[in-house]
């Protein structure tokens, strides 16, 4: 089967969800040398971060729980690796973010300027203590969604956070509708969840234990979020799935919601990179 996104072939429809294996610049490499379609960096901020305190990643009964806390190189890191990899700086998605709206309009000036693919603009990091994810804002969004138009110039995204009510889709897509986004990526992890192990202490440390949810527990809820953004948003704009996939039914499962590619992100944690290539092959 031949997909295609952003108007470019690819010889696979299955991809890291930012994240997984993209954090440092070995993962990134290994990543793009061993898998054929398109990968999407660590989300980037303006300068490098450690994030939050370890244990910040466990894997629960039907998935994963985590508090990374944004840890990241900083958007330099990134440009630079795609500088550096320039042949194949069309398969590569750089992922931005910013702790402040001013944070936000300086990274994406860079991002503007390297030779990625295009933009996924995070808009749903749910693990920044006192930081609400800014998707769930509308009257926020709808103001990054227009000074972000301003700014690129190349294709670019949002990764969304899922959405449980029929009104807030309708919400979202009408704002997304009225940008010049080229893709919506969705899910983020289900944030702010609680995880207690046997001896009912919380697994991940930061944040009281509470943390993004991933793997097969939340395929249900991505795919209602894709199938939801799908059919309210323009044709034009393409679809990216992510959550809770484990299998290539689960692949195909994103596909027949809307999704012309599909992000991988708890299984990818467990088995490694070779498995998004398993994935792509078997559909
Ligand atoms: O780094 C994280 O804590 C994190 C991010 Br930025 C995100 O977008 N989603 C997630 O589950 N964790």
């Amino acid at each position: 089967m031949r997909h295609t996104f952003l108007g470019h072939q690819l010889k696979s429809h299955v991809m890291n969800a930012a994240g997984v294996h993209c954090t440092t610049l070995d993962e990134l490499s290994i990543l793009l040398k061993n898998t054929k379609g398109l990968i999407v960096t660590k989300t980037a901020t303006l300068h490098p971060r450690q994030g939050n305190i370890k244990p910040r990643y466990a894997e629960i009964p039907g998935g994963s729980i985590n508090s990374m806390g944004l840890p990241n190189l900083g958007i330099d890191a990134y440009i630079n690796f795609i500088t550096l990899n320039s042949m194949r700086a069309h398969r590569i998605i750089l992922s931005i973010a910013g702790l402040s709206l001013n944070e936000l309009i300086r990274v994406a000036h860079r991002a503007n300027c390297s030779k990625a693919l295009a933009i996924e603009v995070n808009l749903s990091c749910p693990n920044i203590d006192g930081k609400p994810q800014v998707a769930y804002d509308f009257q926020t969004t709808e103001y990054l969604l227009k000074q972000l138009g301003i700014i690129f110039d190349k294709p670019w995204g949002v990764k969304l956070p899922p959405y449980f009510d029929p009104i807030h889709f309708d919400q979202i897509t009408e704002l997304l509708n009225r940008s010049s986004v080229s893709f919506v990526t969705a899910i983020n992890s289900p944030g702010n969840a609680l995880w207690l192990d046997e001896d009912l202490k919380s697994v991940i440390v930061p944040k009281d234990g509470h943390g993004g949810i991933g793997g097969p527990m939340i395929l249900p809820i991505a795919l209602a979020n894709v199938s939801h953004l799908r059919k309210r948003l323009r044709p034009e704009i393409e679809m990216i799935g992510c959550g809770g996939v484990e299998t290539a039914l689960d692949v195909k499962k994103h596909m027949k919601c809307g999704a012309q590619i599909v992000q991988v992100g708890t299984t990818l944690m467990k088995y490694g990179p070779h498995l998004l290539n398993e994935l792509s092959a078997s559909v």
